[in-house]
């Protein structure tokens, strides 16, 4: 039976704040504090919970191997000899975010039947770019069934961030959907992430349907506001859009092309008058996960509580809620760590439609591997790490320990 997981990353015992994100305001404002590794992770955690409780089949990946030696190897310097602002892009922990991990497209809509997903090169950051060797052995792993069909990254300029910028309409999370990708055009202040080039290539690796895909251009109003991916202004969930009025570029041509393309669609679309386009950044609304609640209860919308915090934003969703919207509940999550760069409830998950039964059953949660993992986090994971410190060999040791003993506990020794 087809159905939604979601694999969320777990937080990494590296998460620090070093600012390396260029057009993603939290992380530049954060740049510099002190993070909480224990408490950032513990928190993912709980938020794992959250959705399982929900019903919610939930699965996670591991944290990569961080500070990343062999990669400043490649850049022909140490730990030890490399400048502070390379240090720090070896050091981040930025696989939490799994939304960045690939693109997915479940088995419904590719013409061999099979659930393609393609590793995300994250090319555009170079902190980021050093992610998708690690990742990808990890998708290897996960998804080693045939049933699944792994692709390597798609080769640099060409950007390409996953599923942050790629949305599914279907009537069903079974049933084949439409699949919406979302470029930026570059040449403002801030980087458009996303090359509709690589977007394209996708599409035909993952042997799509070229009328049931839609390639739309992100609005550069949202780029140069904020919204460093999609995500941070629009989700879907089967015939659902929830969206910002600013987040498409000629916003009635798109949605014009969306309704042609799928006309069973509802979109709720929150104009820039009720919330504007900073409070929509500030307070993460959309980055939230859009879920189908088990038993026909309709939608949840699992959102930061800095959503709930913001006045604009709340007063929007209680009115949804007690209207006829398709979003039934409001389910906040303290992600706040991770929100502190830019990282979203959304953000920190990918989507991936399969048989559970095909999935390695070591990446898959329940109660019981969730408690095994907070255990590992208590005990192992650095409680703070102030910018200073990733210059310290002992940290570098006792971070390293960390990974392995999660590693160890979760049975995923082969992840080296
Ligand atoms: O790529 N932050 C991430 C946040 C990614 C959010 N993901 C989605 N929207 N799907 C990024 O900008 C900050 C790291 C630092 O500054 O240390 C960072 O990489």
């Amino acid at each position: 039976m087809l159905t939604e997981i979601n694999f969320d990353g777990i937080i990494g015992p590296t998460h620090n704040y070093a600012g390396l994100s260029r057009g993603n305001i939290a992380s530049a404002s954060n740049a510099g504090d002190v993070s909480q590794p224990r408490a950032a992770a513990l928190q993912g955690v709980e938020k794992m919970r959250h959705n399982l409780a929900l019903g919610l089949p939930q699965g996670y990946f591991m944290p990569l191997d961080r500070p990343d030696a062999a990669w400043l190897e490649t850049l022909a310097t140490t730990l030890d000899e490399v400048e502070p602002h390379l240090r720090a892009q070896a050091w981040s922990a930025s696989s939490m975010w799994a939304a960045n991990a690939a693109t997915v497209s479940p088995a419904p809509d590719s013409d061999d039947g099979r659930c393609h997903l393609t590793v995300a090169n994250l090319v555009t950051m170079p902190h980021r770019s050093h992610e998708w060797p690690g990742t990808l052995a990890q998708l290897r792993l996960a998804f080693a069934d045939p049933a699944f069909a792994v692709h390597g990254p798609v080769p640099a300029p060409l950007g390409d961030e996953g599923a942050a910028n790629h949305m599914r309409l279907c009537a069903g999370h079974g049933a084949p959907g439409v699949e919406i990708f979302v470029y930026g055009i570059g040449g403002g202040r801030f980087p458009a992430r996303q090359h509709l080039d690589a977007s394209r290539a996708i599409a035909r690796r993952h042997r799509l349907d070229p009328a049931r895909t839609l390639f739309l251009r992100q609005s550069d109003m949202a780029i140069q506001g904020g919204a460093f991916h999609n995500d941070v202004v629009a989700v879907a969930n089967e015939r659902v859009l929830f969206t910002h009025e600013t987040a498409f570029e000629n916003r009635e041509e798109a949605h014009a092309a969306i309704r042609a393309i799928f006309p069973e669609v509802e979109i709720v679309e929150v104009p820039a008058s009720a919330v504007s386009l900073p409070d929509a950044i500030r307070s993460y609304l959309f980055n939230a996960q859009l879920v189908s609640l088990p038993e026909g209860d309709g939608m949840g919308l699992v959102l930061p509580t800095e959503a709930r915090e913001t006045p604009s934003v709340w007063t929007w969703l209680e009115a949804h809620v007690a209207g006829n919207g398709p979003i039934r509940r409001l389910l906040p999550v303290d992600v706040r760590q991770s929100m502190a760069n830019g990282g979203g409830p959304a953000c920190l998950r990918l989507r991936v439609v399969a048989d559970p039964a095909t999935v390695d059953p070591r990446f898959l949660a329940d109660e019981a591997k969730l408690d095994r993992i907070a255990a590992v986090v208590a005990a192992h994971w650095p409680e703070a790490i102030a910018p200073g410190d990733l210059a310290s060999a002992a940290l570098v040791r006792d971070v390293r320990r960390a990974r392995a003993a999660l590693l160890d506990a979760m049975d995923l020794g082969e992840l080296v």
